[in-house]
């Protein structure tokens, strides 16, 4: 992509979410080629997967409202889920992507959503597993993610409710959709 996009990102997501950023691009790309898919569209998709983390929060409320971006009441309880949507919508506006898969997977990359693409998926992961994260159960994901995509985003989904559960928040219902769907495709 060129630099102004590159420019942009820094100044509106911070450096580390940047880098971290960076990261996911690198770790997409490498899934794409395991997986086939487009890895020019992975690319896109992964850089611009956290584009709506805008680090101005009151901002990042600001502009979701003015896209008439609707928060449903999980969103409202947990602002934290916007920036999935909010970020479809500025890679559009601001970084004139019109491709529906690449918008959807980041429109989705943070809940999931039932039956999602390949791309949606390795974006998922890809942001799971990027070389930064440390938390419980990554190592595990990693090594699935080798053998078996849907093994993987099952534990990493799994994993994911259970420690939404733990700190008491609510659970978005694509993110249920998303693992339901994923473990009926395995059996
Ligand atoms: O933006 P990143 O930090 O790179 O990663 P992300 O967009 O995947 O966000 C991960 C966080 O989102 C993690 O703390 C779990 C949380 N999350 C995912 N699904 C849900 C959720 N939080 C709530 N409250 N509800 C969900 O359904
Ligand atoms: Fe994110
Ligand atoms: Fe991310």
């Amino acid at each position: 992509m060129e630099y102004w996009v590159h420019k942009r990102l820094k100044e509106d997501i911070g450096i580390e979410r940047y880098e971290h950023t960076l990261r996911v691009v690198e770790t997409s790309k490498e899934l794409a080629k395991k997986y086939g898919v487009d890895e020019d569209k992975t690319s896109v998709a992964a850089l611009l997967h956290d584009c709506g983390k805008l680090k101005n929060k009151k901002k990042l409320l600001k502009v979701a409202n003015d896209f008439g971006i609707i928060l449903d009441n999980v969103m409202e309880y947990n602002k934290h889920l916007i920036h999935g949507p909010l970020g479809a919508e500025l890679a559009k506006k601001t970084y004139n992507i019109h491709d529906e898969e690449i918008l959807n997977a980041i429109y989705y990359h943070t809940t999931g959503r039932e039956k999602m693409s390949l791309l949606e998926k390795i974006i998922y992961i890809g942001d799971y597993v990027e070389p930064g994260r440390d938390f419980e159960g990554v190592e595990e994901v990693r090594k699935l993610v080798d053998v078996d995509l849907d093994k993987a985003l099952l534990y990493a989904m799994d994993n994911t409710i259970k420690h939404i559960i733990e700190s008491g928040n609510l659970i978005h219902l694509d993110t249920v959709k998303a693992r339901n769907s994923i473990k009926l495709g395995m059996e």
